[in-house]
């Protein structure tokens, strides 16, 4: 064999081997979810194809010319038998793309199609894309929406001065993507749109961010909610917010909608990011929250505090300290795998099932919203359990 054979053979087996290795539960599990020991996709898990050039004439040396940076913030859905990310593959060059990743268990096994999505554009040419959604509609077509990033050319000379809208394509295969026009709203810029998967009163229903600028949300902010008559030419004309930033909580900065809800017997099931600043920067982290059957824009619980934060190789990475949710899947078996991005460079999985994430959601305490008041809460606790551990006889 040529050293340049055995070369790219080797490539190809060390690749094979990370995505086909076996990913066992970690250890300890808080009785909410349960994480998973390796992450589930990574740089290292995109096809060699599309990093190296594989021919011995034009790239002697075997260089990988074209890198991958990271792979994160993925969409989910369950269709035909595979549980399929949508994720955001970036580039060395700093542009993201979607490319579908399937596995047959939700938690291991992920491996790439060949292509990565081929998303069309509109007359506005989108500079980056990223995050997407995946909402299986009641209308018979599953939406992506995604964040379309384009220079902002009313600040010519401010090389970082950005727009983000929310594009939106949909498909029936995942394979064939159409483009719809992008969302028309009346805040300045929108990130974390996600489409509701049912028409409320004959309208697409969609949870929105309103924000003033492309990194702060200013004085816009929390969770929005709309409703348009149409996806191709979809137009907001009044958003109401559903869920609110809070002065000394974890969503004090800003938050947004994660995934698609999930429908329960007892409400929509919602999982959603909260930031805060500190002085290490921004920190990001996964909250739950429940709405109304009938009426998603009506919060029926909120547990306090996070649901999952930053841990262990969690916390580092391009953006540090960072968890992000954008795709959860419900299977036949009301297993949920929760899929999440850590510090904007990895995917993981963690696993629950809607029997506990709705006992969390109903009887975790809301935020006390100040100490003394945390204090009570944790006195009754206690007590409780003080009589608890004298029946156990411990
Ligand atoms: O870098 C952290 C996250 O920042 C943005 O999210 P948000 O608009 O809610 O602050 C997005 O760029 C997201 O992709 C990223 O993970």
């Amino acid at each position: 064999m040529s050293d340049f054979k055995a070369k790219v053979s080797s490539l190809i087996s060390d690749n094979l081997s990370l995505i086909t290795k076996k990913n066992y539960p970690k250890k300890n599990n808080n009785g909410v979810f349960q994480r998973w020991q390796n992450p589930i996709v990574t740089a290292s898990h995109t096809p060699i194809t599309w990093r190296y050039d594989l021919d011995e004439a034009s790239n002697p040396f075997l260089m990988e010319r074209q890198s991958i940076n990271s792979t994160f913030n993925a969409g989910a859905i369950y269709l035909n038998g595979s549980y399929l990310l949508a994720v955001r593959v970036e580039g060395a060059d700093r542009k993201s793309f979607f490319a579908i990743a399937e596995s047959k268990t939700g938690i291991d096994n992920f491996k790439f199609w060949d292509y990565p999505i081929t998303i069309p554009e509109t007359e506005v040419k989108d500079t980056n894309i990223y995050d997407m959604r995946l909402t299986q509609h009641e209308d018979g077509y599953i939406y992506g929406l995604f964040c379309t990033e384009r220079k902002d050319n009313s600040h010519p000379h401010d090389t970082s001065a950005a727009i983000a809208q929310c594009g939106i394509t949909k498909t029936k295969d995942l394979i064939t993507w159409e483009r719809l026009p992008d969302l028309i709203t009346y805040s300045g810029q929108q990130r974390n749109v996600v489409l509701h998967p049912e028409f409320i009163d004959g309208k697409y229903a969609l949870y929105t961010r309103p924000q003033d600028g492309f990194i702060n949300v200013g004085k816009g902010g929390g969770i929005g909610f709309g409703l348009c008559d149409t996806m191709n030419g979809a137009e907001i004309k009044e958003e109401i917010i559903v869920d609110n930033k809070v002065y000394h909580s974890i969503n004090e900065a800003k938050n947004g909608q994660g995934p698609t809800p999930i429908k329960t017997p007892e409400g929509w099931l919602h999982l959603a990011h909260g930031v805060r600043n500190t002085a290490a920067g921004l920190r990001y982290v996964l909250y739950l929250f429940m709405t109304d059957l009938n009426k998603p824009w009506q919060v029926t619980h909120r547990p306090g505090g996070y649901f999952m934060a930053p841990q262990e190789e969690e916390c580092v990475g391009d953006v540090s300290n960072v968890l992000f949710s954008n795709g959860w899947i419900c299977n036949q078996r009301n297993e949920v795998f929760i899929y999440y991005g850590s510090s904007d460079t990895r995917m993981h999985v963690a696993t629950s099932s809607i029997e506990k994430l709705i006992d969390y959601v109903k009887n975790t305490p809301p935020d006390s919203l100040c100490s003394a008041e945390a204090v009570n809460i944790k006195n009754v606790l206690i007590r409780k359990n003080l009589e608890a551990l004298k029946v156990l006889g411990i």
